[in-house]
């Protein structure tokens, strides 16, 4: 009896970091005596901070873990579901991740073509923008696409609503660029939309905010957090000098309920996407494109090119479309540099999810 209630209330705390039983069967083998699940919640060069059902740990990973680890997406990111085993009063070795149901990826800064997998497990991507300099189209959809990759409908949310009227024509800018997702308006200083996030993260999901630095990430998450945000900032960690170490990235539990990931801005948003994700999120040009006369149509000055009419006539964007053009040329390079053993990583590993986040909201919505 008194070991079901301390599995029962494991378990409850579990949940509230973002356990489904669906990651009950992603286990594969049941969690050998002495070993925890864990999330992790934040990393750092070769720490990061892991959380069990009974708190905090600082965990590392195993020699066997690194020496398996083919790749740096195979490392612990903020979002992942570890088994992980006590090393200490504070600390925990880590075995091994589950299998991961989603992952945001970008491609290192410089000239190497390499994925960085930066967060994982994530249900919600929100794109942040703002009413002032911030906004930019293109620059949207290149955030657009990252998600689209993660097999998400992103979720724009367009903050600082409260420097803009109520009819401000950059709504419906931010709904031209994202066709089938949401776009809301937003003032994390006047609260403004602020449920409509906790809407989406209800039910213990998890969220990650990406955009540039002076958006409002941080003033959002606070936001959301209320008086909490103290008890999670300072993170209880050293680099082993006794020195504070602070983290790029940490996910925050709300006091309402579902989990968030701050990110830092990324200055330039290097891509890791393929086709399939540009298909998707300028799925305007996809089916303009579905009536052109010729299946190869190249959208040039071909008799019967719908692409080239609906730029004539208005209906699309130049814009729109030769950034569309940008993006293909940059993911087609991407492509190019791949290494051949490594070709089939591009393709997208997280479609299914997608649709089922997809029916998710619709039937929430309605309901
Ligand atoms: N007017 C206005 N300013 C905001 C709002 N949200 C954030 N800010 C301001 O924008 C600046 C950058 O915010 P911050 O949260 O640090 O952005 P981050 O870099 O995305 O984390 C700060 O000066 C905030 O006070 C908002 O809704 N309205
Ligand atoms: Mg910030
Ligand atoms: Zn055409």
């Amino acid at each position: 009896m008194e070991d079901l209630r301390a599995i029962v209330s494991e378990e409850s705390e579990l949940i509230r970091w973002g356990w489904t039983p669906s990651w009950e069967s992603r286990r594969q083998k049941p969690v050998i005596p002495g070993q925890k699940i864990a999330r992790v919640v934040a990393v750092f060069r070769e720490k990061c901070l892991l959380r069990t059902a009974e708190g905090e740990l600082i965990g590392e990973v195993t020699g066997q873990f690194r020496h398996m680890a083919n790749e740096m997406a195979s490392f612990p990111v903020v979002g992942d579901w570890a088994l992980v085993e006590m090393a200490g009063p504070d600390s925990a070795m880590v075995h091994q991740l589950l299998p991961r149901k989603t992952a945001l990826s970008r491609k290192v800064a410089g000239r190497v073509v390499r994925e960085q997998m930066f967060a994982a497990n994530v249900d919600v991507v929100f794109v942040m923008t703002a009413f002032d300099e911030d906004f930019n189209v293109r620059r949207l959809e290149r955030y657009i696409v990252m998600a689209r990759q993660a097999g998400m409908d992103p979720v724009v949310l367009l903050n600082k609503s409260d420097l803009a009227g109520e009819d401000d024509v950059r709504l419906g800018k931010a709904r031209d660029v994202n066709p089938n997702g949401a776009v809301h308006r937003l003032s994390a200083k006047t609260g403004e939309g602020i449920d409509i996030v906790k809407f989406y993260l209800n039910d213990g999901k998890t969220g990650i905010f990406l955009g540039s630095s002076g958006v409002g990430k941080s003033t959002l998450l606070n936001a959301l957090m209320g008086d909490g945000i103290q008890k999670t900032q300072p993170i209880r960690s050293s680099d082993g000098k006794g020195r504070h170490t602070t983290t790029t990235r940490q996910m925050f539990l709300l006091p309402s309920g579902g989990l968030v990931i701050d990110t830092p801005g990324l200055r330039e948003i290097q891509l890791w996407a393929d086709e399939s994700a540009l298909t998707e999120t300028f799925t305007d040009i996809a089916d303009l494109a579905k009536s052109c006369r010729y299946d190869d149509c190249k959208h040039g000055p071909e008799p019967g090119c719908a692409v080239t009419k609906a730029i004539e006539t208005g209906i699309l964007s130049p814009a729109r479309y030769a950034g569309y053009l940008k993006l293909q040329k940059e993911v087609a390079y991407l492509q190019s540099k791949q290494d051949p053993s490594q070709r089939g990583n591009m393709k997208r590993r997280w479609k299914s999810r997608s649709i089922l986040i997809r029916d998710y909201y619709s039937q929430k919505i309605k309901g």
